[in-house]
Parts: structure tokens; C-alpha cells; sequence
């Protein structure tokens, strides 16, 4: 695939431009609710909005649980200093920890459970593998903020995947509220795809995943985008979930309140979307960061 044959390809123009999302949003039959246990007013919203917001997916014991685990995650990672560890822009606090579903058996079997991987496949309309997992920490009073981007324009460019058929959950493991730096969703903005401007450089992921600085959209293209369809900012308790299409345009702001806001986001792709070469031309992303073990995964009870 070639610049001019890739619909997709990003950060190559000197303006930035908006084109139309060329893939479906969903690729079960809409009304086929058969398919998972999202209901036909369920699939209707989440291809018109782009995101499904889910209270009470996980029970507070299994959310006690899944924080002890990322309490002690996080004490393991601020002693032992890994690639999957990666810091806040400014000083030594733990931003994110990836590829805890490889890493970890706690979140390995959370990364597993049906109520998340039944829907991955129902929205997806095949069987899926994990492309990414991460612990986004976002502590109180230093949790930076993630700048508005689209997860697909890295992917694609950055990870080499093919098409628009990936979708995040991103679970809460503390509450989300107005206050503590809620996920920052754009309505209908995966029906569009910013063309970014900058050229990618050599190993971006080790700022990129600190403050992002290239694939990032320009004000206009997101002014745009926020006129036409809003924010939403899905707030709930511990156990909630929000499952959100791979090119929806979204971020967080910091959080400068004492309470934390604990995230733990599983990306799912489509067996029938894996990865092939970066289309940036780089040498692609190591693995806790873009998997490339396509095999099916198996929703477990
Ligand atoms: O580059 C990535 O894959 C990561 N960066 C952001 C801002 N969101 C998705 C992912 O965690
Ligand atoms: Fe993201």
C-alpha cells in the first residue's frame, strides 16, 4: 500500500484535512442482535455516537479486587522500572503501566471476561485478539492530561493496522466524576478522520506515550468536530465501563483533585484487522505496546 492507495495515510501533507471514516462502525448485522449481548438500541448508539457507556458491568467486590492488584502493580513498578512502566511528563509518578493482560494473571483473566469480549466481537463481527492493554493511574493532584487524538490515526501509522475495526474498554476502577480528569469523548467524531501534519520520528513512543506531540489534531479540525457532535464525558462508579471506537477523538484533562482516577483500558482488534507493516515506514512499535499474537481470544465466565 502506497501513499496514494492508503485512504488512511496520515501525517504526510503540510495542512491538516478531514476526510470521511471509510469502514463501518459496526460489522455485525444491526439488527442481528443474536450476534453478543448488545441490544439493537445499544448497536444503534454506539454507531451513531461512536461510544457505549456501561454502569455496573463489574461488582464492587471484583473492583476491590482489581484494585489491591493495581495498588500493588504500582508500588512493584515505581521499585522496578521497566518499558511497560511509563512516567508523567513532569517528575517520577507512574502515568501508565502497559501490557498488563500479558504481564499480570489478575487483569490477564480481566482482559478475558465475556462481559468484554462478547461485545468486542458482536461490534467487531469476528473473533478478536488484545492489540494493547494499559493502566492509565491519572493520580490525584498529578495526573497529567492525555491531548485530544484519535487511538486508530497511531495505530494505523504507527502499528501498521490495516482498517477501523479495533474498539477500547476503558474500565473504571475508581469513580470517574466531573472533577478527577473523566475520559473527554466527541460524539459522531469516528465518522471522521483528521489527516494530522508532522512527520513521525524514530522510536515516537517514548515520548508520544507522555505527551503526544505528533498525530495530534490541529484546533480547527477539533473545533469542527466539537461543533458538529459536543463532548460527553461519561461518568460513573468503580465497575463502570466505556467501550469506544478506535477513531473516536478523545482525551483527558489533568486532574488536580485528591481523588485518583484509575482506568484500565483493553483495545480489541479484529482477527480480520491484524497488524501488518507501520505505514509510517518505521520499524514497528515493541509489543507491550501494539501486539502481534493474533490468536483469538477465548471469553472466559
Ligand atoms: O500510542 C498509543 O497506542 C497510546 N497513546 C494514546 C494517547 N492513546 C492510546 C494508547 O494508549
Ligand atoms: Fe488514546
Amino acid at each position: 500500500m502506497t501513499m496514494q492507495t492508503d485512504p488512511y495515510y496520515s501525517r504526510a501533507e503540510r495542512k491538516p484535512r478531514i476526510i470521511d471514516r471509510q469502514d463501518p462502525v459496526i460489522y455485525s448485522e444491526l439488527g442481528h442482535r443474536g450476534y453478543g449481548p448488545l441490544s439493537v438500541a445499544q448497536l444503534a448508539s454506539y454507531e451513531t455516537q461512536g461510544f457505549l457507556f456501561c454502569e455496573q458491568v463489574f461488582a464492587q467486590e471484583e473492583v476491590h479486587y482489581f484494585r489491591e492488584e493495581l495498588t500493588r502493580l504500582r508500588t512493584a513498578a515505581t521499585v522496578q522500572r521497566c518499558p511497560e512502566v511509563v512516567l508523567e511528563p513532569a517528575g517520577n509518578e507512574i502515568r501508565s503501566v502497559f501490557a498488563v493482560h500479558q504481564t499480570n494473571p489478575v487483569f490477564r483473566r480481566l482482559s478475558r471476561d465475556k462481559r468484554l469480549v462478547t461485545i468486542a466481537s458482536q461490534l467487531l463481527g469476528s473473533p478478536v485478539y488484545i492489540h494493547q492493554s494499559r493502566i492509565n493511574y491519572k493520580p490525584g493532584f498529578s495526573g497529567k492530561e492525555f491531548y485530544w487524538h484519535s487511538d486508530f490515526e497511531t495505530w494505523h501509522m504507527e502499528d501498521g493496522m490495516p482498517r477501523m475495526r479495533a474498539v477500547s474498554c476503558s474500565i473504571a476502577l475508581s469513580e470517574n466524576n466531573e472533577f478527577n480528569g473523566p475520559l473527554l469523548l466527541i460524539p459522531g467524531s469516528h465518522k471522521s478522520y483528521v489527516l494530522c501534519v508532522g512527520k513521525t520520528p524514530d522510536n515516537h513512543y517514548l515520548s508520544s506515550l507522555r505527551k503526544q506531540e505528533y498525530g495530534v489534531p490541529d484546533s480547527q479540525s477539533l473545533t469542527y468536530l466539537v461543533e458538529r457532535g459536543g463532548i460527553a464525558a461519561p461518568k460513573g462508579a468503580a465497575g463502570s465501563v466505556v467501550f469506544f471506537e478506535c477513531n473516536m477523538m478523545h482525551g483527558s484533562n489533568s486532574n488536580i483533585t485528591p481523588w485518583p482516577r484509575h482506568n484500565v483500558f483493553i483495545v480489541y482488534n479484529s482477527v480480520a484487522n491484524a497488524l501488518v507493516e507501520p505505514f509510517c515506514g518505521l520499524t514497528p512499535r515493541p509489543e507491550f505496546i501494539a501486539g502481534r499474537n493474533f490468536t483469538p481470544i477465548e471469553p472466559e465466565s
